[in-house]
This record gives structure tokens, C-alpha cells and sequence, in this order.
């Protein structure tokens, strides 16, 4: 991207944590270099940076910034633009990081259990892990469906750094656990996300890596 920029980020186009910081990006035009995963180098240089091994992982000069929330909070502080991703006031904000928690912590884990079972190379696990990731699924689904009530986007009336969370979270988990015709709101979110041209572009550019997903991608978005 520019290359006066001095964001790097290690990312790869098809994961879910990595859509969400690259939804945020876009979603202000932040100029940043895009180090993908696949080049030569680029995982060790990754892991060298966090060792836990896990990505997206920003740098920003001499900083290295970890976790794609505490990413999304340091564009917010440092980088801000015209969509507010974090609100400035203390309670719609606090809003806006349960929406986030509750997306990482009860969609996108529950949906990654059974994805990590097929990547560990164990189908016999294969049934109960999608028993287990079904029932966490609809339980998440029914609290964010009714969270949802008269909102237009997951903290309220404006996208903000949970609605970055949502997206690929119930992107994948609607793959793994379609979510059903009793959660409406819940599923015309979900076409609402794919429709917000940050996110839009997310999906695209993952789009040529769909063969990755252990449990076989749908033919549909
Ligand atoms: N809590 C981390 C989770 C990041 C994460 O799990 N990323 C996945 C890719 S979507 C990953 O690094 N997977 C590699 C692995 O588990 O070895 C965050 O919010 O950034």
C-alpha cells in the first residue's frame, strides 16, 4: 500500500482475527504494508515478534501491537478517521468491547474448535466437535439476536470496532452452524456485514484460499 506508511501488518487474507484488523483498516483508509503470511519469511519474522504464534500481529515502527482488539483500539487512538471505532463516551464504549468479547470468546472460538480438530489431523473428533461447536453456536446466536433488537449494527446505531469482531466471526460460524430462520435479525446482520464494503473486500480477498477450510467451504458467501 503507501509506502510512506509505517504500519505493517503480518496477516493472511483467509483468517477470521486478520479480517477483522483489515475491516477496521479500510474502514478508514489507514495506509499500511500488507506482509502476508505466504511470502518467504514472513511467518518466522511473525513469530519472532509473538511468540505465541498467533496473527494478525502490527508493527508500527519500533512497536509491535498484538491481539486484533488491542490493534483496533491502537488505530482508534493513533490513526483515527471518520468512522469511530471505539465511542468516546465511557458506557457506549464499554458496549462496544462486550460486543467484541462476546464475538471472540463465544462465536469465533466455537466456531474454530472444530476447524482445529480437522487441522489437527483427527477426523474421528470431526461429529462431536460440530455437536459441541452447534450447541455453543445457537446459544451465542439467541443472545446476540435479541442484543440486536433496534439496533442497526451490533453496539447500536453506528459500526464500531464490535461490528469488525461480528463479521468474520459470524462469517465462519454461519459456515460451520448455519445460523437458523428463528434468529432473523441475527441472519439479516450477517447480510448487512457482508454488504459493508470493508468487510466486502475481506471476503474477496480471501475468497481464492477457500480451499483451506478443513470442513469443506459452501458454495455461497
Ligand atoms: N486472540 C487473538 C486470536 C488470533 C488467532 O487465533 N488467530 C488465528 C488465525 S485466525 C491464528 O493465529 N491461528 C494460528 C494458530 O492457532 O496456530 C487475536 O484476537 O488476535
Amino acid at each position: 500500500m503507501s509506502e510512506s506508511t509505517t504500519l505493517t501488518l503480518y496477516s493472511h487474507p483467509f483468517s477470521s482475527y486478520c479480517q477483522k484488523v483489515l475491516t477496521a483498516l479500510w474502514e478508514n483508509d489507514i495506509a499500511f504494508t500488507y506482509r502476508h503470511l505466504e511470502d518467504p519469511g514472513a511467518g518466522a519474522e511473525c513469530t519472532a515478534l509473538w511468540p505465541i504464534g498467533r496473527f494478525p500481529v502490527l508493527v508500527d515502527g519500533d512497536r509491535t501491537i498484538v491481539e486484533s482488539s488491542i490493534i483496533i483500539e491502537y488505530f482508534d487512538m493513533h490513526f483515527p478517521g471518520p468512522v469511530q471505532l471505539i465511542p468516546v463516551d465511557r458506557e457506549a464504549a464499554l458496549e462496544v468491547r462486550l460486543l467484541d468479547r462476546f464475538c471472540d470468546n463465544y462465536v469465533m472460538a466455537a466456531m474454530q474448535k472444530p476447524v482445529f480438530e480437522m487441522l489437527k489431523g483427527d477426523p474421528g473428533r470431526k461429529e462431536a466437535a460440530m455437536a459441541e461447536a452447534a450447541a455453543a453456536l445457537d446459544t451465542a446466536y439467541a443472545w446476540l439476536d435479541t442484543r440486536l433488537a433496534g439496533r442497526r449494527w451490533a453496539a447500536g446505531a453506528d459500526f464500531t470496532m464490535a461490528d469488525c469482531a461480528a463479521a468474520p466471526s459470524l462469517f465462519y460460524a454461519d459456515w460451520v452452524h448455519p445460523i437458523g430462520a428463528n434468529w432473523p435479525r441475527l441472519r439479516e446482520y450477517r447480510v448487512q456485514l457482508l454488504a459493508r464494503p470493508s468487510f466486502a473486500r475481506a471476503v474477496e480477498e480471501g475468497r481464492r484460499y477457500r480451499s483451506y477450510f478443513p470442513l469443506g467451504a459452501p458454495d455461497r458467501d
